[in-house]
């Protein structure tokens, strides 16, 4: 299933890319895609992590999850 966050402060391909990676570790998480231009993050994985799970992701990477 697919699940799509927004993500504050992304503004090039390392940006992305570091998300990527972070949200990519969850357990469960098959694929992760950007859209810079939205900071829209789709995340495909076999069931939805935790909010708080890719929350945590995303601080470690350097960025801030929006509530949407
Ligand atoms: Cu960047």
């Amino acid at each position: 299933m697919e699940s799509r966050y927004t993500v504050k402060g992304m503004t090039c391909g390392h940006c992305a890319q570091a998300v990527k990676q972070e949200i990519g570790k969850l357990p469960g998480v098959t694929e992760v895609s950007v859209a810079l231009d939205t900071g829209t993050v789709t995340v495909s994985a076999e069931r939805a992590p935790e909010r708080a799970a890719v929350r945590t992701a995303v601080d470690d990477a350097g960025y801030e999850l929006l509530d949407d």
